[in-house]
């Protein structure tokens, strides 16, 4: 039903539970530390491959966003982090797939890509347009330059 809707219109997907009733959503953190955040870079599928993101990925059934932005990171990065505040906005990824954002402190570990990911690199405000980001990713992404730049 949403189909050809831009899902980021009018937020009009948020207030709809994943599942097969809506889309599976997918959580990417924008995690912080010291003022900066990490962008990962993809290494698949190759169509996404060489392309920057947040990172995270699919929740899955029985856990809430955050707890999965909480899975993914520890899987992904191998660190310990803590979501902080939803990014306002839903960002459609595929038919079947949504984007939501959460913020997230960083509490133990260096971050190091395990999984899906062939590099990492800590940007300050002034260096996120230094890599190229997935498009569904940009608009997040301005937020969160704005709430870096605003402390
Ligand atoms: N995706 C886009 N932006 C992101 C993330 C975490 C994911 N920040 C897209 C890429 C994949 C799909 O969502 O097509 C599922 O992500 P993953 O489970 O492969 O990380
Ligand atoms: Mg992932």
């Amino acid at each position: 039903a949403d189909a050809g809707r831009p899902a980021s219109a009018a937020g009009h997907l948020d207030d709809r539970p994943p599942g097969p009733a809506g889309s599976r959503l997918v959580v990417g953190g924008a995690l912080l530390d010291g003022g900066r955040l990490l962008a990962a870079r993809r290494s698949a599928p190759p169509a996404l491959a060489g392309r920057w993101e947040f990172p995270g990925g699919k929740v899955e059934p029985g856990e809430t966003p955050p707890q999965a932005l909480v899975r993914e990171l520890r899987e992904e990065l191998g660190v310990e982090a803590v979501p902080v505040a939803r990014i306002p906005g839903t960002w459609r990824l595929s038919p079947r797939h949504v984007l939501q954002v959460w913020t997230a402190r960083l509490v133990s570990g260096d971050p190091r890509p395990l999984e899906d990911h062939d590099a990492l690199r800590w940007l300050t405000p002034g260096q996120v347009d230094e890599v190229d980001w997935l498009d569904e990713d940009r608009p997040a992404l301005a937020e969160v330059v704005r709430l870096l730049t605003a402390d």
